[in-house]
């Protein structure tokens, strides 16, 4: 029988402190009514966005026992979800563990999490990066920042970009495998105060776009926040755009609940205070067929 409950792996790191990856996608995934199965890639005293002298323990050996338990209890997910890896060496665990756990309708969604603004996040080697195009071959969905979009096709970072560019480098990813390429902090740039999500889905040949209010903060762990809703919303049934329309919204609203109090950003947005949004339906839609 079908569990009532969808259920998905989530490969991340947990961060004791500072709101990423683990801690940000379990409540936000089990608010929305998904089962999460964390296999953790590496435990952090803090995550690395505005932190120095964490700690991090690669748990690679750790995520090969658990793949080998998990296959003797024939575990079934409807997702597999995966992020921050601890080490380049865990892309061909994760390979293995999609291998393993591939399912008819499972929907396979890589955050290739390697930098932002530019710059790779302190742990993330070539190693990594060359390793995650070698990851993103096998997923349907994958959510780059534009950072991240750049890295996957070996491109200088770039402040700027124009429509039709980003058009072709959207299908370029999609080439590679995945059939639905989600491209967040997107510089579209008619003002520096803008930026946008934009999706191409080579299923259907369809563009969307979402534009994001540009709020003068950055918090690590939106882009987790981010994924994990849309991961969340696909679950449930909802179209892509929808599901990037919820995306969006929440990762706003996440942020402005916590721009106006004078905390340090690194300590990531106030998920406690707008998790119960997740089960409120949409008051609007602002995506574009474009
Ligand atoms: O939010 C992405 C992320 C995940 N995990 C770790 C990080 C970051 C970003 O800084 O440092 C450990």
């Amino acid at each position: 029988m079908r569990p009532p409950v969808p259920r998905t792996a989530a490969i991340h790191d947990l961060s004791g402190f500072g709101r990423a990856s683990l801690t940000v996608i379990i409540p936000i995934l089990s608010t929305m009514g998904i089962q999460v199965c964390p296999l953790p890639t590496a435990v952090l005293s803090t995550h690395t966005g505005g932190f120095e002298n964490y700690r991090l323990t690669d748990l690679s050996d750790h995520m090969r026992e658990t793949i080998r338990h998990w296959r003797d209890l024939k575990l079934r997910f409807d997702a597999v979800y995966s992020g921050f890896l601890g080490s380049s060496e865990q892309i061909d665990i994760v390979l293995e563990f999609i291998d393993i756990f591939s399912r008819e309708e499972q929907l396979v969604l890589i955050d290739p999490v390697m930098g932002d603004n530019g710059a790779p996040y302190a742990p993330v080697t070539p190693e990594l990066i060359r390793g995650m195009g070698r990851l993103v071959k096998k997923a349907r969905v994958i959510t780059p920042n534009f950072t991240e979009v750049c890295s996957l096709l070996g491109r200088e970072y770039t402040e700027k970009i124009e429509p039709g560019e980003l058009k072709e480098w959207l299908i370029r990813l999609s080439d590679l495998g995945p059939a639905i390429v989600i491209a967040t902090s997107v510089p579209l740039g008619r003002s520096e105060r803008t930026s946008a999500v934009v999706a191409y889905n080579r299923e259907d040949g369809r563009f969307w776009k979402v534009d994001c209010t540009f709020i003068p903060a950055y918090y690590p762990g939106t882009g987790d926040a981010f994924a994990s809703v849309v991961l969340g919303s696909l679950l449930q049934g909802d179209s892509l755009p929808i599901a990037l329309d919820r995306s969006v919204q929440f990762a706003t609203l996440a942020i402005k609940a916590s721009f106006g109090y004078d905390l340090p950003r690194r300590e990531g947005v106030l998920l406690e205070r707008v998790l119960s949004n997740l089960k409120a339906p949409l008051t609007s839609m602002t995506y574009e067929d474009w």
